[in-house]
């Protein structure tokens, strides 16, 4: 078993699509994690979006998806943290591959929640070994959580993608999809899982469990949040109907094929950690 994680949350992870580990990131992962968002905000990718920006209340949330060689603060704690082998161990995988890191920062006071989605349906990568790992810089009280339906992972449907406030930004192009179960009017149908959150705790979550939330700012409160997506061994390269979101495919077409597993030097396996001298390997290949 792993230094990080214990039996108990790999079962709750199988169970509920979701477990929440306390302290994962000390101060040092942290600060370090704070100077790559500030020049984040200053040094967008092309991927950014800015869903929110109304300077008359103070709202903003920006969201950004960055691939390793981006961003070299995020590359520090993606490839140096404990966070690697915790959802390897999770994922009950031999190898945790990196796959990119979304970053989530909402001013102070900013009221818009993120809709009710599953991640994976948009991802450019297919297998079950695929997780987010979702950690704020700053206090996360209960009724701002981000918020997980238990279970949901195991749903059968691959749900039409929400627009994630805007049909400005993203369309679903897959054809006859699924319209998405209205969860919010229906709460009390669903079993909803959330958690009040220090700073370095971190919330890892299956790619197909349905989640939601964290808005509902109080004044006086921002959100600097982090979330970074992990495959294990079964995980392989996918082209997505309509385009996959966010477009990291463009950064992997020419390196690898669809059916290909994904490990490669833009997505590289992190766990186990390489010895010196070792060329990371890539799982099947
Ligand atoms: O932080 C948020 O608002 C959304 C997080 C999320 O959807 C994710 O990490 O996949």
């Amino acid at each position: 078993m792993s230094a990080v994680v214990t039996e108990e949350d790999v079962a709750r992870y199988r169970d509920d699509g979701v477990v929440l580990i306390r302290n994962l990131l000390d101060e040092r992962w942290l600060s370090v994690l704070a100077d790559g968002i500030a020049d984040n905000l200053r040094r967008p990718s092309p991927r950014t979006r800015e869903y929110v920006n109304d300077p008359a209340s103070g709202a903003y949330f920006f969201y950004d998806a960055l691939v390793l060689g981006e961003q070299p603060a995020y590359d520090r704690v993606m490839l140096d943290s404990p966070m690697a082998e915790a959802v390897a161990a999770l994922m009950e995988s031999s190898t945790a591959v990196l796959f990119y890191i979304s970053v989530f920062v909402r001013g102070a006071g900013t009221a818009e929640r993120s809709p009710w989605h599953q991640d994976q349906p948009s991802w450019s990568a297919a297998g079950d070994q695929a997780c987010s790992a979702w950690v704020p810089l700053d206090p996360v009280p209960l009724e701002t959580a981000l918020e997980f339906v238990r279970g949901s992972h195991r749903w059968r449907t691959a749900f039409e993608r929400a627009p994630f406030f805007i049909d400005r930004y993203e369309r679903d192009d897959r054809s006859g999809q699924t319209p998405f179960p209205d969860i919010e009017a229906n709460r009390a149908g669903y079993d909803i899982l959330g958690w009040e959150m220090s700073p370095g705790d971190c919330l890892v979550f299956h790619g197909m469990t349905t989640h939601g939330g964290s808005g509902a700012l109080p004044a006086g409160l921002g959100r600097r949040a982090v979330s970074v997506q992990w495959l294990g061994d079964d995980a392989r390269f996918r082209e997505v109907p309509g385009g996959d979101s966010p477009r990291i495919s463009e950064a992997l077409r020419g390196r690898i094929r669809p059916g290909d597993p994904v490990a490669c030097d833009v997505c590289p396996v992190v766990w186990p950690r390489a010895t010196p001298g070792d060329t990371p390997a890539a799982p099947g290949h």
